[in-house]
């Protein structure tokens, strides 16, 4: 008998190897999956900001799960990039679509990023976090400025 777990393993796999579109009854809808992790992103970006800023005194495991969660999560928006998705309530640029190499290229980069910061955030070095930090946020801003309109 199969386990859940291995079950809910098979159910991601066919979800991911689904054509990205088919994955969004409308445009809107993709739209709006893409917005909630970009603020997702946002929300524990910023608490880890506001540590590595000296806004908020430092606690280690809050860094930790942060960062964690940012990573994890950055995998997320860019399937929400369909065709299609242009218009409407978004601020995406038609140069996501017009040079999607380019723009997966940036995507791969910050989540590169993300990764190294989750890592070094498990170490607890603050001087450490704050240099990871800034090579993501330098991720994050570089693609904002390219393909996100004001
Ligand atoms: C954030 C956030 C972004 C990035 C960017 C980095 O916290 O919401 O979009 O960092 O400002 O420069």
């Amino acid at each position: 008998m199969k386990s859940p777990l291995s079950i809910a393993a098979v159910v991601a796999a066919l979800t991911m190897a689904l054509p990205a579109a088919a994955q969004f009854a409308k445009p809107e809808d993709a739209i709006k999956y893409r917005q909630s992790g970009m603020s997702l992103m946002a929300a524990h970006f910023g608490r880890l900001g506001a540590m590595a800023n000296g806004k908020v005194p430092f606690d280690a495991n809050a860094a930790a799960e942060n960062a964690e969660v940012v990573a994890f999560v950055s995998k997320l928006p860019f399937s929400g990039f369909v065709e299609g998705s242009d218009k409407g309530n978004t601020k995406a640029k038609p140069e996501i679509w017009s040079e999607p190499d380019k723009f997966r290229a940036g995507a791969r980069n910050m989540q590169g990023e993300a990764v190294k910061l989750s890592l070094v955030a498990k170490g607890g070095n603050l001087d450490r976090i704050k240099a990871a930090f800034g090579e993501t946020a330098k991720t994050c801003k570089g693609c904002h400025d390219t393909y996100r309109a004001q």
